[in-house]
């Protein structure tokens, strides 16, 4: 048993974590099989905003949102943040799209063709324009880029290019501001993908400098992947800039956080306490990156934000000293089950008086339904648009 005084720290640190939902959850999103549009899904990227604040106004911890250029592309920024700080919410970080436009059928900012590359490079650099607009900290870079085939391009050239391109937009940052470099073990690229790994991303954001920091979805590994040991390393180097939450049976599946392996999620935060991931000063962004295709989207997004507090309050309940006595003890069965006592806690309960200590429902998935708003947005909103994937 946790005494008072943990229990207590538990509940402030719950209170205190921030976790980012991205815009484009609250759209309707498919495969390239078939995009299911739901009644009711926001039109712009201000309706999208609206869904985010029920998300924060039932969960409480979940005061930011993403923004994804073109796809919440708004002619005047500072009236976006405005409509958000009227809802209580702020803009987060600005991720970039290389991967829409026919020009990048053989990448972006690693093209062949030194034209396309500028054209890559530009849609970047105003991606720190908007971020300049809204206030947001983090520039969120995911490539496509890659090859298809053996031989199509030179591998050490194209990495080559990447650099140059990404060493072009860190000269751009502001003070405050950040470079999130996202990877990606396959697709859409089969052959060859031009930032793979956390190896590879961390190789370009050491050479660029400490602004540069690396981003880990959960859903970009390979099946067996310890995605714990990656985060600890990166938080141990001081580069772990922001997770993308989601999770996968599959492939890139973006199913709800949590949903498809809830031990893996809690090793993972445990690793993220254990190395100071949660310090304020470490300025880790808890960010979801999931599309919701066959769920409605804002309950999703407030289980995926249940998820993580879950998997988050458990990783808190271990027992660190009896771990570490264990470990030292070189007692492996004692020290394996400090870390299952934790896990096999039952926080729902926790986590509902820390709500209600929060002025809150404590089931905002049950307040969420009783608001009325899904109703609300199924009368007022006639022909939703798509996120983007299946635009
Ligand atoms: C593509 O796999 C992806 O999921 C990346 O993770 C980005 O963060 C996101 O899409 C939005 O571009
Ligand atoms: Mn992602
Ligand atoms: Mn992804």
């Amino acid at each position: 048993m946790p005494s008072q005084s943990t229990v207590s720290a538990v509940r402030e640190t719950l209170k205190g974590q921030v976790i980012e939902t991205p815009s484009w959850g609250y759209g309707n999103s498919g495969t390239r099989f078939k995009v299911f549009a739901q009644a009711g899904v926001p039109r712009d990227p201000f309706e999208k905003l609206d869904d985010a604040a029920k998300v924060q106004e039932f969960t409480g911890v979940a005061p930011r949102v993403s923004l994804h250029i073109p796809w919440d592309k708004a002619e005047d920024y500072a009236a976006l943040g405005a409509h958000a700080a009227k809802r209580g919410l702020v803009l987060g970080a600005i991720n970039s799209n290389t991967f829409q436009d026919d020009a990048y059928r053989l990448g972006s900012v690693t093209h062949p063709d030194a034209g396309v590359r500028r054209k890559a490079v530009a849609h970047l650099l105003e991606c720190v324009d908007i971020m300049d607009a809204t206030g947001s900290r983090d520039l969120k870079l995911w490539f496509a880029d890659g090859t298809n085939y053996p031989g199509q391009d030179d591998i050490v050239a194209r990495q080559e290019r990447l650099a140059d391109a990404l060493a072009e937009v860190y000269a751009r940052l502001g003070d405050g501001q950040r470079l999130l470099l996202e990877y990606k073990f396959f697709e859409p690229a089969f052959y060859t993908t031009d930032v793979p790994d956390w190896g590879t991303a961390f190789r370009h954001c050491l050479k660029l400098g400490p602004k540069a920091q690396v981003v880990v979805d959960t859903g970009h590994h390979a099946p067996g992947t310890n995605i714990e040991f990656i985060v600890a390393t990166l938080l141990h180097e001081g580069r772990l800039g922001a997770f993308d939450f989601n999770s996968r049976f599959y492939a890139d599946d973006d199913l709800m956080v949590g949903a498809a392996d809830p031990f893996q999620l809690f090793r993972i935060m445990h690793e993220v306490i254990r190395n100071g991931g949660m310090d304020a000063e470490r300025n880790v962004n808890f960010m979801l990156d999931q599309c919701h295709n066959i769920e409605q989207k804002i309950p999703a997004v407030i289980r995926s934000v249940m998820n993580v507090q879950e998997a988050t309050a458990k990783a808190l309940l271990v027992d660190t000293e009896a771990l570490r006595a264990a470990q030292l003890a070189g007692d492996v069965l004692a020290a394996n089950a400090v870390l299952m006592d934790a896990y096999n806690t039952d926080v729902r309960p926790l986590l509902a008086e820390v709500r209600t200590g929060m002025g809150l429902a404590p089931d905002p998935v049950a307040a969420y339904h009783a608001s009325g708003w899904q109703r609300h947005i199924e009368a007022a909103r006639v022909g939703g648009e798509q996120a983007g994937w299946g635009a």
